[in-house]
């Protein structure tokens, strides 16, 4: 048994930890990226990482411009604003800034040269199917985690037409429309012949409701079903969502042994003006989940809450039911300081037990930065936790934090996945 020197402060240590977070393979278990089957679906370049809508929202801080003037552009102007607006004349800062450069410099560019248009040849230069398997090995991550929508008029075709499995990726089944906008879905269901009515709600809906549910997850294979949802979200409830979940997509994914996965906290559309930047964020009561992991013992909830002021709470409610699984620094909270606290503060309330982060990568390269920057930061706190543990003679073999790192990266998740 190899027992490691674990004083505090000590640096061999501290390398050994970061070398194990750095370079463990992981499952990056949410993210908006596709397989090269869905064509232009999967979004890579350049063009695409300046236009990331965590961008877009930051360069309409120094625009005066319309907003319908920066949408009439072409992808490659309103990539040449952003880059002249949020790196040339201020300094790249902002974490999803800094993710830019973090990206190019891991493919070897040199960004001090600040030179666009060799960035674009460089990427013109590419093949997709090799440059996925180089972002995934830059990354580290084995597996990309899909979300998958039936609702998607771009993406359902190519399911209707038999996908062809790529084992870099796994799908997702995402049903935002079905719990969030019923008036509006339940025609779409019954144009898709499904014997649904948009009210009253009653057996023989909840029944077709779980038809579509069981033909989309035979069909794509999920992993689990995902939800994001508002902040004002309650259940137990009279209304649609909370109907649904309960008579539909809960004994759902009893039946097949799958995770419900809810990210409440999201408030959509509060800046229309901004297309998809334009999405806020609300604190959530979370007596909905409590209700709902205590309700149902028999159904998995993994859970990620978009407000910092919620983090807290999701730990405490974690440590009360097994059925639920914490995962994620989402969207706003995926910014180095609150991956720090979120990340520390779950480690010492519910110890190994959760996956601390996804990537929500929307372009592919995004992987890189995402990870390398997180990965940076857990290595930190787990220095200092293994440091603390040092203080009182325990001591971790290597094999151990390969063990617990693991566990973090993917073990926990995929056995929580188990049906
Ligand atoms: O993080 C994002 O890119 C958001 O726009 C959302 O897609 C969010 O992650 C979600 O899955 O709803
Ligand atoms: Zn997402």
């Amino acid at each position: 048994m190899k027992t490691i020197h674990a004083e505090a402060g000590h640096v061999p240590f501290a390398r050994q930890i970061e070398g194990v977070v750095m370079s463990t393979a992981l499952p990056d278990i949410h993210t908006h990226l596709y397989a090269p089957q869905f064509r232009e679906l999967l979004l890579w370049g350049i063009d695409e990482l300046l236009t990331y809508h965590y961008l877009v929202a930051e360069v309409f801080r120094h625009l005066d411009v319309p907003y319908e003037k920066f949408w009439a552009l072409s992808k490659t102007e309103q990539a040449d604003l952003i880059w002249k607006q949020l790196f040339l004349e201020h300094s790249p800062i902002s974490e999803a800034c800094r993710g830019v450069l973090t990206t190019l410099h891991a493919f070897g560019l040199d960004v001090k040269k600040r030179d666009l248009p060799a960035i674009r040849k460089w990427f013109a230069a590419q093949s997709a199917d090799k440059h996925i398997t180089r972002c995934m090995e830059l990354a580290g991550v084995r597996k990309i985690y899909m979300t998958n929508s039936p609702f998607d008029d771009l993406e359902r075709p190519v399911w209707e037409k038999g996908y062809r499995r790529d084992a870099r990726f796994q799908a997702c089944l995402r049903i935002d429309p079905l719990l969030v906008n019923w008036p509006e879905t339940a025609p779409r269901l019954a144009r898709w012949g499904y014997k649904v009515k948009a009210s009253p709600l009653n057996h023989k809906t909840f029944d077709e409701v779980r038809r579509f549910l069981a033909d989309w997850t035979k069909r794509m294979n999920t992993a689990y079903v995902m939800v994001s949802i508002a902040p004002d979200f309650v259940f137990p409830a009279k209304d649609a969502t909370s109907q649904l979940i309960e008579k539909a997509v809960l004994p759902h994914c009893r039946e097949f042994g799958l995770p419900f996965a809810l990210m409440p906290g999201v408030r959509r559309a509060v800046n229309p003006q901004l297309r998809l930047a334009g999405d806020g964020v609300g604190l959530s009561n979370l007596t909905a989940l409590q209700n709902l992991c205590a309700g149902f013992p028999e159904n998995k909830f993994m859970v990620t809450v978009l407000a910092r002021e919620n983090q807290h709470e999701l730990c405490v409610l974690a440590r009360k039911f097994r059925n639920l699984h914490v995962f994620g620094c989402w969207w706003f909270t995926n910014v180095p300081h609150l991956i720090e606290e979120m990340t520390r503060m779950r480690l010492e309330l519910i110890g190994l037990s959760f996956t601390p982060q996804h990537s929500d990568a929307r372009v592919l390269e995004q992987i890189i930065y995402k990870w390398q920057h997180s990965r940076r930061i857990i290595a930190r706190v787990l220095v200092e936790k293994y440091s603390d543990l040092a203080q009182t003679g325990w001591q971790v073999t290597s094999a151990e934090i390969e063990r617990d790192v693991k566990d973090l990266f993917g073990g926990n998740f995929e056995r929580f996945c188990q049906p």
